[in-house]
C-alpha cells in the first residue's frame, strides 16, 4: 500500500513510492542519458555563478541565465534537449495520479546532488502561464541520498515545513500549492540504498510546460 502523506492542500508526499528495482532502473536511465551528448552539465545562473547541482533537462531545456524553457541548450552547447523517455513520463503520470492529479508532463529536469549541493528556496514559475494557472503539478522523484527538503508558503518568508525526502519517495505539489516556495538545505551523504550505481542524489522534477 502506498503511504501518502498530505502536507498541505495540493501537496502530497508519497513515501517509498518507487521500489528498489524501479529506483535502480530510473537511476541507470538517467546516468545513461546524462553520459550522452546533451547530457549532464553544470548550469551557470545570472551573475555567472555555477549551481551546485549538475543538471540534465529532458523534453525541454531550462536556461539558467534567462529562467526560461527552450528547445535547444542555447546557454550550454546549442544541442537540442533530449526527448523525455516515455517510461519516465509514465512513472510521473502514475505517481501524480496516486496523489489525485491528472498530469501529462512534457519536461523533466534531473538534478544530481553531491554532498555539498543545495537548492535555495524558490518558486517554480517558469512554465507557461496556462500551466501555472491550471495548477498543473510539479512531481519529483528522489533517488539516492536523503535530502532535507523545505516546503514553504506562497511568500518567501512564510514558515517552512522540513521534510526528509528519501530514496524512492515522490513529492507532488499542484493546485493551490503550485507556487509554494521550496528548496533543499542539505544532502545526507551515505544514506542511499546500496547498488544504485552512483553517489549523491538524483532528483527528477517533472512539469507540464
Ligand atoms: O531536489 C529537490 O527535491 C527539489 C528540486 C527543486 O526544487 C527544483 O528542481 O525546482
Amino acid at each position: 500500500m502506498i503511504d501518502a502523506l498530505a502536507i498541505a492542500p495540493g501537496a502530497v508526499h508519497l513515501k517509498h513510492y518507487l521500489s528498489d528495482k524501479e529506483q535502480r532502473i530510473v537511476a541507470a536511465e538517467c546516468l545513461e542519458l546524462g553520459a550522452r551528448d546533451a547530457g549532464f552539465y553544470t548550469p551557470i545562473v545570472r551573475g555567472g555563478h555555477p549551481m551546485s547541482v549538475r543538471m540534465l533537462c529532458l523534453g525541454r531545456h531550462w536556461n539558467a541565465r534567462t529562467y526560461s524553457y527552450e528547445e535547444t541548450r542555447s546557454d550550454i552547447d546549442g544541442l537540442p534537449a533530449p526527448v523525455l523517455p516515455e517510461h519516465l513520463e509514465g512513472l510521473a503520470r502514475s505517481a501524480a495520479n496516486e496523489a489525485g492529479f491528472t498530469f501529462a508532463p512534457d519536461t523533466c529536469i534531473v538534478n544530481w546532488y553531491r554532498a555539498a549541493s543545495r537548492m535555495g528556496l524558490h518558486q517554480d514559475k517558469d512554465e507557461s502561464p496556462q500551466s501555472i494557472a491550471e495548477g498543473a503539478p510539479v512531481l519529483s522523484l528522489s533517488i539516492g541520498d536523503t535530502a532535507r527538503f523545505l516546503f514553504g508558503g506562497l511568500r518567501r518568508r512564510a514558515p517552512v515545513q522540513k521534510i526528509l525526502l528519501e530514496s524512492g519517495d515522490a513529492f507532488v505539489f499542484g493546485g493551490a500549492a503550485r507556487l509554494r516556495y521550496h528548496g533543499v538545505t542539505r544532502i545526507e551523504p551515505g544514506t542511499a540504498p546500496p547498488g544504485l550505481g552512483f553517489e549523491g542524489r538524483l532528483n527528477l522534477t517533472f512539469r507540464k510546460y
